[in-house]
């Protein structure tokens, strides 16, 4: 299984919304063959690990150690599990379980009803943390990500974009990018920073969905850089929208959007994971809806003092109770602090 969890690993940013899913080919105490979900879309890990085989009649009688429960639906590839029984496999040790409603348990009816023998291990050691959230939650996982200084400011003042950390913390930030599947920021820090909100350093097959909460869509300046890169854009307007808008920019309209309204659009379109990237507003609303699973914090050795903003603003103490620091370390001059809520 540790075999299998590795080789999953090789799917990373590769399989968007599907899970990362290993496999593992065993008979005699040998290793045959191993295989991996690699692309959104394309073979699953199982049917990869038996492709890998030197003679496909090698699956009679052997074991396979696969991630997940081997599916059972008709998706963009045929059940897997029914490829497993027709290759022969004897025995099939399963990772943990599908939360996808599609498969839930209807892959090993399918296994053992073929009179396969299975064993479910229920460890996965984090693998897949948002896909299992989503299912099990009916939300996107959020992490919520701010950079400030000693004093817990995030700017210097509050309409100017501060560069609080270094290089390092800056190429950590693009991973977190890198792992989500959507971003939010609010129409402040939109403005005042005029970010691009995608992924630099690495190109990921995926861009992840920018999105932006504002008062009126249609004051929204066309200009700013956010529309110059190709990833899509969603924007969230407290004002119905008159504006013909170019492909790939997407408006919805709610008087006022609260975040757990946020996150059942997300749901409806999918998106397993979000990065909630500030300011200060949307970071408290985000807490305070206590829907905030994982905070990255990264503290600038950098004193501002005067008129910036607070990293937080306006939320209870006591909510942070929930979260323990999982990670604290140095990036250059910066400390990047990582908690989860238990
Ligand atoms: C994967 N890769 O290796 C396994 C998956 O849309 P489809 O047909 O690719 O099906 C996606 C679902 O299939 C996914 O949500 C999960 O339930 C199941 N197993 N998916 O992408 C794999 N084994
Ligand atoms: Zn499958």
């Amino acid at each position: 299984m540790q075999l299998a969890l590795q080789n999953a690993q090789k799917g990373t940013g590769s399989t968007w919304t599907n899970p990362l899913v290993g496999a593992v080919i065993v008979k005699d105490q040998k290793v045959l063959a191993t295989g991996y979900h690699h692309h959104f879309g394309g073979r699953h890990a199982e049917i990869d690990a038996l492709k890998n085989l030197a003679k496909s009649t090698d699956a009679q009688g052997a074991t396979m150690y696969v991630t997940l429960e081997p599916c059972s639906h008709f998706g963009k590839t045929p059940p897997c599990a029914r490829t497993l029984v027709k290759a022969g496999i004897s025995r099939v040790v399963i990772g943990q379980r599908d939360p996808n409603p599609l498969v839930a348990g209807k892959g090993i009816a399918i296994l053992t009803a073929a009179g396969i023998a299975v064993q479910i291990l229920g460890q996965t050691g984090g693998l897949n943390a948002a896909y299992n959230f989503f299912y099990e939650q009916h939300r996107p996982l959020v992490t919520l990500k701010y950079a400030m200084s000693l004093d817990g400011k995030i700017n210097a003042n509050a309409g100017v974009r501060s560069i609080l950390t270094g290089e390092k913390a800056y190429a950590d930030s693009q991973l977190l990018r890198r792992s989500n599947q959507a971003i939010l920021i609010g129409e402040h820090t939109f403005k005042v920073d005029d970010p691009l909100l995608t992924v630099r350093q690495t190109v990921p097959e995926f861009e992840p969905l920018r999105i932006i909460l504002v008062n009126d869509a249609d004051e929204i300046d066309l200009r700013a850089r956010l529309f110059k890169a190709k990833a899509p854009i969603l924007l969230l307007s407290r004002r119905q929208t008159q504006r013909k808008w170019p492909a790939g920019v997407e408006v919805h309209t709610k008087s006022d959007w609260k975040p757990k309204q946020i996150l059942n659009l997300l749901a409806d379109k999918g998106i397993q994971s979000l990065l909630v990237e500030g300011g200060s507003r949307i970071q408290a609303d985000f807490i305070a809806a206590d829907v905030v699973e994982h905070l990255v914090v990264y503290v600038a050795p950098v004193i501002y003092g005067g008129g910036g903003l607070p990293a937080v603003f306006g939320t209870s103490a006591h909510r942070l109770a929930q979260y323990q620091l999982v990670d604290r370390k140095q990036l250059a001059q910066d400390t990047r602090f990582e908690l989860r809520r238990n």
